[in-house]
């Protein structure tokens, strides 16, 4: 009787709360918010190694809800290389940089955020993506799990490397961790290799980032992020800010101003004049520079990867290759069958891995991807419009929070065991660009896809009939074709952190926005209508009806070249009425990496796992590559898949495939026709390709056609 008199009370005001509502981007009424605000601990975490671990927690702090107040809590767990919490030097205060975590905190869930070893105030060095990194993260999480606000279940959110941090620790299986949701997460260990070849402009930037970041260097007018917040209040006066040393010569930089380790003649200075004793702050980020065992110290990403051609070439620092750290992880993730939240973005350079980890994990442990139309960082609203994105949802932060509230439900089902429904929906979200927008779907690929092909035609055509006899097209690389359709901040302040650095400044005075560029989010679509003049194409006549493409496009091209080496570049276009064209989907590939190979062997060892779906894989191994493969006339079949993704090419526009063999800065050149890395140096060797499309010689594209009016 009480029951419904309540529940009559909430009708008659209207309160939509009371209804509940579960699917994709939309949940209410399986729980409130019930907390107010947050208090913040920050505490030094000691691993088995002795190492330091820099570990911020926020707690729900008021609570507004009936009844006695809960003292334990389910935590979402961030592993961070980029600074668990930021600092505003003028006002002193420490925030979280993730917007979701105030709606997580007001729904009773606790948030703990930990520095990387070697990375904000941890101590130790980097090594990237290390296994020790997994192995701090596990007992990161034993340490949670432990503490007497924890009521023992521990989720794991966050993008990029932050997604990787993840799967690092459910590879370790910590016995806390519950759930994860890992986000435009990179796990194919050539990821920044795409194809084989370089990707230059992101890694010089990521490197500079990294090594600024590591520094907590704190220089002004540089892309910067402010010093990461001290643990320790040392002088014990509430205030974290004077626990940073100060910069004597105004360079943006402690880390040269003082003797290390501390000399006590002249010890690190303070802006209160105060002495210290531990010098915390000091001696982490010192360690992230070199370490007093005369170990490497700051391992800079570029460097160690920038030369290394091969999936299989171990680096120094830990003697590890580019498989080990990546793929190697997928085994103790299934054995942990950890409900897995994958999240991609389709404009993403790593959403092939997203829907990997997804069809190869599926059958282990509870699985659910949804791709969103974004690119590693966002989106902007000029691109989110035109693709049928409603123009609210183009706004970043609602974006961001339409996925908080996805990663509520996840936590709601697995952290505090609400049977909400998301584990039995269609486990796939896909959003179909120019169509109509969300869409669920029950497997990957589509059982309905057509694949149809789309074989390269006389007169730069692309048509669904098979070739004649005879049929070729040259065209001569040019190394200045740019994927970039607007440009990103000049390099200027990557050039000032490497000269503190001691590292040679880039390449480049620009580097151009585009999937492969991760940083930053572009203002408009990303049009290609000036670099596809730069390329060799083929296109469809105007298409009599829509057609939708969602799937991996696969690329088979027969190819000889006057240069024994070359890279291909394969771009998925649409273009207009006007003849404006946009990019749909793209890839590169390195010549050399010929031979197609069984992708299980992408998982070190090969420990029997089938991984999914099943796409061209070429191993990226040395024993993989044939050197000069072009020589002697050699003509050589390229099979590459593009990056997936679901399009809707409209009636009246036409489907165009573009073609090109550099794509400069953001891809390195190739080593051996730009010896120096450069479109214009004199030593170029600048190749002219022949397209073969005859009959002994398919060059087409497949594309995953869907289907009209199914259901
Ligand atoms: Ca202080
Ligand atoms: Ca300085
Ligand atoms: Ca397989």
């Amino acid at each position: 009787m009480l029951v419904s008199a309540i529940l009559i009370i909430f009708f008659t005001f209207g309160c939509a709360r009371t209804e509940k509502i579960s699917r994709p981007f939309e949940y209410s009424g399986y729980t409130e918010p019930q907390w107010e605000g947050s208090e913040r601990i920050s505490e030094y975490v000691t691993m088995s190694d002795g190492t330091k671990i820099a570990v911020d927690v926020f707690l729900p702090q008021t609570y507004m809800g009936k009844g006695e107040a809960p003292d334990k809590f389910p935590v979402v767990f961030q592993y961070t290389p980029y600074h668990r919490t930021t600092m505003d030097m003028e006002t002193g205060k420490v925030v979280t940089a993730y917007p979701q975590h105030a709606l997580f905190l007001s729904h009773g869930y606790a948030i703990a955020i930990a520095d990387m070893r070697g990375t904000g105030a941890s101590f130790g060095w980097m090594i990237v993506m290390d296994p020790v990194v997994c192995d701090d993260g596990k007992e990161v999480i034993d340490w949670i799990a432990a503490q007497p606000w924890c009521d023992g279940n521990v989720g794991m959110e966050g993008g990029s490397y932050v997604g990787w941090s993840q799967i690092a620790c459910a590879s370790r299986k910590p016995e806390a961790l519950k759930c994860i949701v890992p986000m435009v997460a990179g796990l194919d260990g050539f990821m920044m290799k795409p194809g084989g070849i370089y990707s230059y402009a992101f890694m010089q930037f990521w490197s500079a980032f990294t090594n600024l970041l590591n520094r907590n260097m704190l220089v002004k007018d540089f892309r910067s992020v402010p010093p990461v917040p001290p643990v320790v209040d040392e002088d014990g006066d509430g205030s974290l800010v004077d626990e940073i040393p100060v910069d004597l010569n105004e360079n943006g930089a402690f880390f040269d101003d003082y003797p290390w380790p501390v000399d006590p003649n002249s010890p690190p200075q303070y802006s209160d004049g105060e002495a210290r004793n531990n010098h915390y702050y000091f001696n982490a980020t010192m360690e992230h520079i070199a370490h007093p065992d005369g170990a490497p110290g700051t391992y800079d990403p570029d460097i160690i990867w920038c030369d290394r051609r091969f999936r299989d070439e171990k680096r120094p620092g830990d003697g590890l290759t580019a498989a080990d750290i990546n793929f190697a992880l997928i085994p103790g993730v299934m054995e942990s069958e950890i409900p897995v939240y994958n999240v991609g973005g389709w404009f993403d350079p790593f959403i092939r891995n997203t829907f990997e980890l997804y069809a190869t994990m599926k059958g282990t442990n509870p699985s659910k991807i949804v791709a969103r139309p974004y690119y590693h960082q966002g989106i902007s609203p000029a691109f989110a419009g035109s693709i049928g994105l409603r123009s609210e949802l183009g706004d970043r932060a609602e974006f961001m929070m339409a996925l908080g509230r996805e990663e509520l439900r996840w936590f709601d089902r697995w952290l505090k065991g609400i049977d909400n429904g998301i584990d039995t929906e269609p486990p796939i979200i896909i959003f179909v660009m120019n169509g109509e927008g969300y869409r669920l779907e029950n497997e990957w690929p589509l059982d309905r896809q057509a694949l149809t092909n789309f074989y390269f035609a006389p007169e730069n055509t692309l048509a669904k009939a098979q070739p004649g006899a005879e049929g070729m097209d040259e065209y001569t690389a040019d190394f200045t074709h740019n994927s970039g359709w607007e440009p990103d901040a000049d390099t200027e302040w990557i050039a000032a952190v490497n000269d503190m650095v001691g590292k040679p400044r880039p390449k480049a005075q620009i580097f151009p926005r585009n999937r492969q560029q991760m940083m930053g989010v572009a203002e408009t679509p990303p049009f290609r209508s000036k670099q596809d003049a730069q390329c060799l194409t083929y296109e469809t006549p105007p298409l009599d009806q829509d057609v939708e493409v969602t799937g991996h496009p696969v690329v088979h091209v027969w190819a000889s070249s006057t240069a024994d080496y070359g890279d291909f570049f394969f771009y998925l276009v649409d273009v207009d009425e006007n003849g404006e064209s946009v990019l749909a989907t793209e890839r590169g590939h390195r010549a050399g990496f010929a031979t197609l190979q069984d992708n299980d062997r992408m998982i070190p060892g090969r420990p029997g796992i089938d991984v999914l779906p099943e796409l061209p894989w070429h191993g990226f191994n040395k024993a993989d590559y044939e050197d000069k493969v072009f020589a002697g006339g050699n003509i050589v079949e390229i099979v590459t898949d593009l990056y997936p993704t679901s399009w809707v090419f409209k009636k009246g526009h036409r489907i165009r495939v573009a073609i090109a063999c550099a794509d400069w800065p953001t891809f390195k050149l190739h080593p051996e026709l730009s010896p120096l890395n450069s479109p214009d140096a004199p030593d170029n060797i600048v190749p002219t390709i022949t397209v073969y499309r005859d009959r002994e010689h398919l060059s087409y594209i497949e594309l995953p056609i869907i289907p009209k009016n199914q259901e």
